[in-house]
């Protein structure tokens, strides 16, 4: 953690206007050090985000910053041109005083700044239908509006996150070595793996055939990464862009589906409880396909249901994977969680096989 001392230290370092009134912790997230800025200025008060950048995660922040500044750059620019807010439809990067993206301190921090998006709420969960609608279509306008950007010039800031043929090679490297001796524990979850080699390489050799295009994805599509206005109710801003990569379109759509269309909590025990609602996938299809509003091509359209099946089971896997090594990667708050999590991702992987007709027929509805 960083002290406010160590934030207020940095201020004078950015392009912020006006007097200090205000610098306060942030926000609930689990990875960067947020503080939100008050300044009063002659034409009223306004308001920053103040970022210390966890750097022992995000092992690469020059590139990272690189990517949000190309992307936000990129999306301020057609904002700009369709007449849209500039300042709240997509993330403003404040620069340096000697315009940089970031601020690297004597301790070699990295710190960056936005301007703080008024008069919108960011929700940790699906309260109803009509917020998940709302991600859906803000998630695809994001797709959309960055559908020309040359992906190829954004770096992968952590390699081969989504290629779920190298994460089964991992799975089956950790299922090998098997440090803890846990595989003899986990037969059924390891033969759900196993069984399913072939489906890994869906999506990984569509695009190696040029069917499916490098596109810009977000990766981390949930719910709480979106700014709902508090007013109209809809989404205006993707938000938590460290995670800005190269990737799948459908991958992203894939993930959203995964969390948010899941009728249980991702470690729930009962597995009984556990199904992927097909209403709510609904929602999210039709909101995502009119956000992209014409972007997605035929074979992206066609994947969707396929990518929602490979972003459960591959996080599934690595779910298995880290308990097979010992936990190590995802943090756990109890004996078995990510064997627990493991279990939830492979119910829904049945589930979703067994749905796979209803889930195209309902992307059909939209295309
Ligand atoms: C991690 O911490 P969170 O929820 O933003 C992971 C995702 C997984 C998710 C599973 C960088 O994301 O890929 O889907 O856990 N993020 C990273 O809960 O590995
Ligand atoms: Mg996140």
């Amino acid at each position: 953690m960083s002290t406010k001392a160590e934030a207020l230290a940095v201020i004078p370092e950015f392009q912020f206007e006006g007097k200090l009134q205000e610098c306060i912790p942030f926000g609930n997230g689990h990875i960067n050090d947020t503080y939100r800025l008050t300044f009063e200025t002659e034409r009223g008060i306004r308001r920053y985000i103040l970022q210390r950048m966890n750097t022992s995660i995000f092992t690469k922040p020059k590139e990272l910053m690189e990517n949000i500044e190309g992307v936000t750059n990129w999306l301020k620019k057609k904002i700009a041109a369709t007449g849209g807010d500039v300042e709240r439809e997509t993330l403003n990067l404040v620069l340096t005083k000697d315009g940089k993206n970031s601020h690297v301190d004597a301790p070699g921090n990295y710190w960056r700044a936005f301007l703080y998006v008024e008069g919108a709420t960011s929700y940790d969960q699906v309260k109803n239908d009509r917020d998940f609608y709302e991600s859906a279509v803000a998630f695809g306008r994001f797709q959309g509006l960055l559908s020309d950007y040359p992906a190829k010039t954004l770096h992968e800031t952590i390699e081969k996150f989504h290629d779920t043929v190298d994460r089964f090679a991992k799975f089956r490297a950790a299922l090998d070595a098997d440090v803890c001796g846990r595989a003899a524990l986990v037969q059924p979850e390891i033969r759900f793996v196993l069984e399913r080699e072939a489906f890994a390489h869906t999506l990984v050799d569509l695009q190696a055939a040029g069917k499916l295009p490098l596109r810009v994805t977000h990766n981390d599509t949930k719910l709480n990464n979106i700014m709902i206005d508090d007013v109209s109710g809809k989404g205006i801003c993707v938000i938590d862009l460290d995670t800005v990569m190269p990737g799948l379109s459908v991958n992203d759509f894939g993930d959203s589906i995964r969390f948010g269309a899941s009728t249980a909590a991702e470690d729930e025990q009962d597995l009984s409880k556990v199904s992927c609602d097909l209403h709510l996938f609904e929602v999210y299809t039709k909101g995502f396909i009119e956000g992209c509003a014409g972007a997605l091509t035929e074979t992206e359209l066609a994947m969707l249901p396929v990518g929602a099946r490979m972003m459960t089971f591959e996080c599934g896997m690595r779910f298995l994977t880290d308990y097979l090594e010992g936990d190590h990667y995802f943090k756990i708050h109890r004996e078995n969680h990510n064997l627990d999590r493991c279990r939830t991702q492979f119910r829904l992987v049945a589930d979703m096989e067994e749905k796979e007709k209803e889930m195209q027929e309902i992307v059909a509805k939209y295309r």
